[in-house]
């Protein structure tokens, strides 16, 4: 079985957005199969974020991603990873459609609700980043 790593971003936190978002991926038919509240340092931030560490943007995104405690889970399910990320649409929360998450509650191209992975290779590396073997109940 499939599994994506998410994280209810700052926002969907200060917002209390948490169930709302847990919601729509439980009534899609996806498992919580971890979770767990922590503060992003800066160094799982540079690790997390690799990809766009060099970008403009990457000082100002690590402030936000590490401005208050957020919940980082494991979803489980039959295609789960591209699923998530249709749930969620994309990444600008101003271009995404209504009805999807970004798009009912998100603010902009930075300040966007949720993260989920957006690869097979990429949720294994971020699922092993943040959980221990034993903390994933799949
Ligand atoms: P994704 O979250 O839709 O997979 P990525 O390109 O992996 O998008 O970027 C990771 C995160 O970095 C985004 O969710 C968003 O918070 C932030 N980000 C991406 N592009 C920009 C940008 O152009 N300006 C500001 N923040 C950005
Ligand atoms: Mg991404």
């Amino acid at each position: 079985m499939e599994k994506t790593l998410v994280i209810l971003k700052p926002d969907c936190m200060e917002k209390r957005l948490c169930g709302a978002v847990m919601d729509r991926f439980q009534k899609a038919g996806f498992d919580i199969v971890a979770c767990k509240m922590m503060r992003l340092t800066d160094e799982l931030l540079r690790d997390h974020y690799a990809h766009i560490a060099d970008k403009p943007f990457f000082p100002a995104l690590a402030e936000f991603m590490g401005s208050r405690p957020v919940i980082v889970a494991v979803l489980q399910g039959q295609n789960v990873i591209a699923r998530v990320r249709e749930l969620l649409g994309p990444t600008d929360s101003t271009k995404a459609p209504k009805g999807t998450i970004r798009g009912d509650y998100g603010t902009d191209v930075s300040v966007n609700i949720c993260h989920a992975s957006d690869g097979t290779d990429s949720a294994a590396a971020e699922i092993k980043r943040f959980f221990k073997a034993e903390e994933v109940f799949a």
